[in-house]
């Protein structure tokens, strides 16, 4: 490097990005008894290293210019290989198309890096424009898949914005090597927020999905699907059913989507999906959960009242304001479960909790009454029961 401006500004930026990869990342002092959230959020548009954004040659940038910048990372499937935390982002360049990075940290609360190579998905779906928010499932017949949202233009119709949305696989051994299966395929007209469960269920490879009737409404899609399908090598499900409804005058009036892969547990499945209701100020969504029988996935057997993690403060604010979203979480042998969440379509964050938590928060935590008095009555018992306690 002969321009020596050139080199401070490469020195001053990677000192930078190392300081940010290194800095310790601590509890925040919200205490709700059920998870701990994290000061500093794991992913940033920061966090995406300076060869994915800048020409190092001063020769051909003198001027130390960001050529290809990142505008956001955020939604990320997330895995534990090997006793290491990887999870595969959302990560989306200045250009608005998003792409899959896998970024690995020890301990799944900081120090998370980006490999040096983004994921680059074999070109078999020739319509695709954009790909985003990949779940990964260990499934037991020993691949790892990643379901994501593949979306295309629409070319039925003129409207310039129409687009499709359809549910993409990929598999692998070892996040390296991506071997691209063809889309799947239902009878629903679009279908984002398509999860894999870990286990055959009758022999068959099982799907929550999310049928819709358009690229942003879901229309007469009623909530959370689920399907079976014989083969994966090319995913058809022929008969899909709806497990868990949307309600009116809820966190999932407008929409719900399932979130990460199903988490097992002695209870049940539990699912960590999220919600989103309309605002005057424009679509709210939050993360909330819910439970399924282990016999039988499609049967909802717990579902605790409200959302389980909104955003908070300056979680709130970002390109797309007012949203929390998950499609990822790393549930570990020794108990500890690692939520990776999203906020504001801008960052990922980590929420820590353990199985033992999550099962009570499931299945101790009231459901919805659904009306107003009967909130108000469920209300009134716990502090009833409280002041009794209190004064015993
Ligand atoms: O912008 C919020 C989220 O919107 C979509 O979720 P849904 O399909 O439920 O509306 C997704 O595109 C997601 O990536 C995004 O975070």
């Amino acid at each position: 490097m002969h321009n020596e401006a050139f080199k401070q500004n490469y020195q001053r930026e990677n000192a930078k990005y190392e300081e940010l990869i290194t800095k310790p990342n601590k509890p925040l002092d919200l205490y709700n008894g059920v998870y701990t959230r994290y000061e500093n959020p794991v992913l940033t548009k920061a966090h995406a290293p300076l060869i994915w954004r800048y020409d190092l040659n001063p020769v051909t940038n003198p001027y130390f210019m960001e050529r290809l910048g990142i505008n956001a990372v955020f939604n990320a499937g997330a895995i534990e290989l090997n006793g290491k935390f990887y999870v595969v982002a959302r990560v989306e360049g200045n250009d608005r198309k998003s792409f899959f990075a896998v970024a690995e940290s020890p301990n799944g609360i900081d120090h998370f890096r980006f490999w040096d190579y983004p994921i680059l998905l074999p070109d078999t779906e020739k319509e695709e424009t954009n790909v985003y928010d990949m779940r990964l499932t260990k499934h037991e017949d020993g691949y790892i898949y990643g379901v994501f949202c593949s979306e295309s233009k629409d070319s039925d119709n003129p409207e310039l914005s129409a687009a499709i949305a359809q549910a993409g696989i990929v598999r692998t051994k070892d996040l390296k090597t991506w071997e691209r299966l063809p889309n799947l395929k239902t009878s629903s007209a679009q279908q984002r927020n398509v999860v894999l469960h870990p286990e055959f269920v009758n022999g068959k490879y099982a799907f929550y999905t999310r049928p819709q009737d358009s690229f942003i409404d879901t229309g007469s899609g009623g909530g959370i699907g689920f399907g079976l399908c014989d083969d994966i090598t090319h995913a058809y499900i022929e008969e899909e059913m709806i497990t868990s409804r949307r309600k009116y005058h809820t966190i999932t009036e407008v929409k719900n989507g399932a979130g990460a892969v199903p988490i097992k547990t002695d209870r049940g499945w539990i699912h960590i999906a999220h919600g989103v209701r309309n605002t005057a100020a424009g679509l709210r969504y939050v993360i909330y959960v819910f439970a399924t029988a282990l016999d039988d996935p499609t049967k909802v057997i717990a579902e605790p009242s409200g959302f389980f993690i909104a955003p908070h403060e300056l979680e709130l604010i970002g390109d797309v304001g007012n949203v929390a979203f998950t499609n990822g979480a790393i549930a570990r042998d020794n108990g500890e479960v690692y939520i990776y969440y999203a906020t504001a379509d801008t960052r990922l964050h980590v929420a820590t909790t353990t199985i033992e938590r999550l099962v009570d928060y499931t299945f101790n935590t009231p459901e919805d009454p659904l009306r107003s008095v009967d909130c108000v009555k469920q209300r009134c018992e716990l502090i009833e029961k409280n002041l009794a306690y209190l004064n015993q």
